[in-house]
């Protein structure tokens, strides 16, 4: 089974992926500091980061998706659930208490797949938001780009088979 589904070529996320930084804090956000940018789900195949969604391998009857962690100040991050069903989770995904979770319901076909953006302000490098897991768990690290910390908002992706 493949782990996540690959799609299309490398993106602008790739070199997110090769800067080191030496910062180690978390850059306050002035919300409308910059115009806002849509970060897709990245994944890593074989070694290679490329733009994926999260495969529904068999029916479900539902998905939730949970805030573990965050690290962040920005005050407008929007979370957004945008297949199999198009979904406004929360505009502020650094303010959302901890596991908090949101419920998808479905049911949703085998063959399907769970797509997730964040909206946010553009800082200083591109964000990103990589996905890691199989189904039905997945983990997804939002990076917003203010440092290289890549903490920022981490999230659960469970889904629950039929
Ligand atoms: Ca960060
Ligand atoms: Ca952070």
């Amino acid at each position: 089974m493949t782990p996540i589904r690959a799609a299309a070529a490398l993106g602008a996320a790739l070199s997110a992926f090769a800067m080191v930084s030496c910062k180690t804090g978390d850059i306050p956000t002035d919300p409308g500091s910059g115009p806002p940018v849509v970060t897709e789900l990245t994944c890593s195949v074989n070694g290679t980061p490329g733009a994926c969604t999260l495969p529904i391998d068999a029916a479900i009857n539902s998905f939730d998706v949970t805030l573990s962690s965050s690290s962040c100040n920005a005050s407008n991050d929007r979370l957004r659930v945008v297949a199999p069903v198009e979904k406004d989770l929360t505009s502020d995904a650094c303010h959302e208490s901890l596991n908090k979770h949101w419920s998808v319901d479905g049911p949703f076909t085998a063959g399907s797949a769970i797509d997730v953006q964040i909206i946010s302000s553009q800082l200083e490098r591109a964000p990103s938001l990589v996905a890691t897991g199989q189904f039905p768990n997945w983990t997804l690290t939002f990076e917003d780009g203010g440092d290289n910390d890549i903490n920022d908002v981490v999230l659960s992706v469970v889904a629950h088979p039929s």
